[in-house]
């Protein structure tokens, strides 16, 4: 819930007026602070005056990805770097990473929004929670994290890899819900199967998002695990996990709208879009210091409703996603563009930019073969020089993704040519 002064749910003109307040600040902040945001203001002709609450928020340019590339790594800061007492990082859409910051209070904030995600979903103190999302630069471990401490439930940092190990300790710890991937989940889910292990587990509930999954998926892992199953959505740049959760009622994710201020716009004109229109999300945060963001396009596709939920909460909801409007895709949790994959192709010799990327879903796992053209020459060659080829490029693609592939090269001229948009990629994965 979004409390008032009286401690009661508040009323939308109440979270409006508290958002119009934070916007002001929020503005006046990054004009004063951020150069690039002062530049960005000013060339659209705005002042921070123009800005007098959330009905002005149009006059505002968007920001996007490449604007946190532009200003690479910390430009976009609005504190000094001795406030920062953190940084994420997620995949930028070529080289760089697109890089975040927190002050203390960011913190704070964050793992107040994720306690209140983990309430929606019943944890609370005296639960255990493992977390199964990657720790480091991903925000999704040191999130879930901070935010089930914040809640005063006894946490398993116990990140990504070993699911016998994360089993075991499940079983030995007593643990009683799980902050991971769905698919992940899945994957456990089945592996307590086969091991005929599921009757010795305590688990009541989950919190799973980072990638996108359907209602059909969600009640499979309710009815498999025995357990309620909840839906998380955040990103890097406007903060990590718990910017929406879902409630007891799964009928959209609830925004933490004192802090994040959402918008739907048409991705191609990039006009506001009215309540239930389905077009892209944009977010202005409220309360941000280390990296406040005017109107980010975060590029999922979703619309938001104001009706009050049968839960009582009066925070506007987002439906779950229908997609992205860019071409990003989300491998195993982590954000990958085709453009990385070229950017890294590129680099090496030998090589050709003709590659397609086959994404496929074996055991809930998500695996990538990427194929790549190599010059005729390496198959004249011994096939040693064909394999070392093979591997470098592996390494050198795990290095700017993150995340493991299978290469496979092929003769040039192999694969499919386009006349128009080329097509990078083969996605195979089955969302149930
Ligand atoms: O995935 C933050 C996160 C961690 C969210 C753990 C939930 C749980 P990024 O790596 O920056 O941050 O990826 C953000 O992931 O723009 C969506 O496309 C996608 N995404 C995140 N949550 C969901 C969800 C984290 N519940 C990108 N459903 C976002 C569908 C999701 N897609």
């Amino acid at each position: 819930m979004i409390w008032n002064e009286s401690k009661e749910c508040m009323s939308r003109d109440e979270l409006m007026n508290l958002q119009s307040k934070r916007l002001v600040k929020t503005v006046d902040r990054v004009y004063h602070n951020v150069e690039y945001y002062r530049k960005k203001m000013q060339s659209v002709g705005i002042e921070p005056g123009d800005i007098r609450g959330v009905e002005d928020i149009h006059k505002l340019p968007y920001t996007t990805k490449d604007d946190l590339r532009d200003t690479y790594p910390f430009g976009l800061f609005a504190t000094p770097m001795s406030e920062i007492v953190r940084v994420h990082a997620s995949s930028g859409t070529t080289g760089k990473a697109t890089v975040v910051g927190y002050t203390r209070r960011d913190i704070e904030i964050w793992s107040e929004c994720v306690a209140r995600a983990m309430t929606m979903a019943g944890i609370g103190r005296g639960d255990v929670v493992q977390v199964a999302y990657g720790y480091g630069l991903f925000t999704g471990g040191l999130g879930a994290h901070y935010g089930a401490e914040h809640l005063g439930a006894t946490v398993v940092p116990q990140s990504t890899g070993n699911t016998k190990k994360l089993i075991t300790m499940m079983i030995d710890f007593g643990v009683t819900a799980i902050a991971c991937t769905p698919s992940y989940l899945l994957h456990i889910a089945e592996t307590l199967e086969n091991e005929n292990l599921l009757g010795q587990i305590k688990l009541k509930s989950a919190v799973c998002g980072a990638e996108p999954w359907t209602e059909a998926m969600r009640l499979q892992i309710e009815d498999r695990l025995h357990i309620k199953a909840h839906d998380i959505y955040g990103l890097s740049e406007v903060m990590g996990p718990g910017v929406a959760c879902d409630c007891e009622f799964h009928q959209g994710l609830h925004i933490a709208e004192d802090h994040f201020y959402p918008e739907i716009i048409d991705p191609e004109t990039l006009e506001p879009l009215d309540a239930n229109q389905p077009g892209e999300l944009v977010f202005t945060t409220l309360t941000k210091e280390g990296l406040p963001l005017l109107r980010y396009r975060t590029k999922d596709l979703t619309s938001i409703s104001y009706d009050k939920c049968e839960c009582g909460r009066t925070s506007a909801r987002i439906s779950r996603f229908k997609g992205r409007s860019d071409d990003m895709l989300i491998i195993r949790g982590v954000n990958v563009f085709p453009s990385q994959i070229e950017a890294a192709l590129l680099e090496m010799s030998g090589t050709t930019p003709h590659y397609m990327m086959i994404v496929d879903r074996t055991n809930n796992l998500d695996t990538l073969e990427v194929q790549v053209e190599v010059e005729e020459r390496f198959f004249s060659d011994e096939i040693r020089e064909l394999e070392n080829l093979s591997k470098q490029i592996a390494r050198t693609i795990q290095m700017a993704i993150g995340l493991a592939v299978k290469v496979k090269l092929v003769e040039p001229k192999t694969l499919e040519r386009f006349e128009g948009k080329s097509k990078h990629v083969i996605d195979n994965r089955k969302l149930i």
